[in-house]
């Protein structure tokens, strides 16, 4: 697989890829990141990559042309991308969903915008699609591809060591996560579950079902709806659930 990320500031990618996983994959060819600096697709002097809203108003819009001309030289090197991903605050929300269906692409393009905004014609004529990673303000489209690139590489064959780990990851399986330990099995008289300790792997198991579906049921309930339960999960959950009511009934 192949990122393209077109960018004004291009170190800003390079260094959020310089280390740990990523990077190892990286050197190993597991995937690739070309990152273009948009200011090569200038034509005037001073690198122009903004301008002067029309109609008025506070603040600049990135032009069109060298976003274009940017994409236009990712087709000459390596063909048409199968998505060019607009980041942006105004995109549907990106998910471990959304990350999954990118893995499955070969080539990937990402444009990052900065200023106020982008020349609404890249969004019209040149993206495929427009992504956000979340309701809140950030400065730019940088941090936002970075968090793409992770989710979506970790996704890719060889990339995370252990595959276990990512088949088990909390979002692929739709649940939130067991609680981890490690020794030393008392810490400030804080005790490890000595479920944990014993070396029961039955139990074990089945403790840490029920926690991970304990923890998701009370902070996001709304996950178990789309989670992929086996049987005895789907037990564990009744009784979870039977618990929660008569808690609630007797708190009246
Ligand atoms: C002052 C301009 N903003 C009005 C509130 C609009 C705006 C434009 C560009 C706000 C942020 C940005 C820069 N952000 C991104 O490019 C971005 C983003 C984000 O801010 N949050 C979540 N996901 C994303 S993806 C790209």
């Amino acid at each position: 697989m192949q990122f393209d990320i077109v960018t004004i500031f291009p170190r800003m990618i390079e260094a959020g890829l310089a280390e740990g996983i990523l990077a190892r994959a990286i050197q190993r060819d597991l995937f690739r990141v070309r990152v273009r600096d948009l200011r090569d697709f200038t034509d005037d002097r001073h690198r122009t990559v903004d301008d002067v809203p029309y109609g008025g108003g506070p603040g600049m819009v990135l032009k069109p042309e060298p976003l274009f001309r940017a994409v236009d030289a990712i087709r000459h090197d390596a063909g048409e991308p199968q998505a060019v991903v607009l980041v942006s605050p105004h995109g549907r929300q990106f998910t471990q969903a959304e990350a999954a269906r990118l893995a499955s692409l070969d080539r990937v393009t990402i444009l990052c915008g900065r200023y106020e905004g982008i020349d609404d014609r890249v969004r019209e004529g040149l993206a495929t699609e427009e992504l956000s990673i979340g309701d809140y303000v950030l400065s730019g489209g940088e941090l936002p591809a970075l968090v793409i690139i992770d989710a979506v590489a970790r996704l890719l064959p060889g990339v995370v060591g252990d595959e276990d780990s990512v088949a088990g990851d909390s979002f692929s399986r739709g649940l939130l996560d067991f609680p981890h330990f490690t020794r030393p099995a008392e810490y400030k008289d804080l005790k490890v579950p000595d479920v944990l300790v014993s070396g029961h792997h039955g139990e074990i198991r089945k403790w840490r079902k029920r926690r991970a579906l304990a923890l998701t049921l009370s902070r996001r309930p709304e996950l178990l709806a789309g989670a992929e339960l086996d049987m005895e999960e789907q037990e564990i959950l009744r009784e979870l659930m039977e618990e929660q009511k008569g808690a609630a009934h007797g708190r009246d």
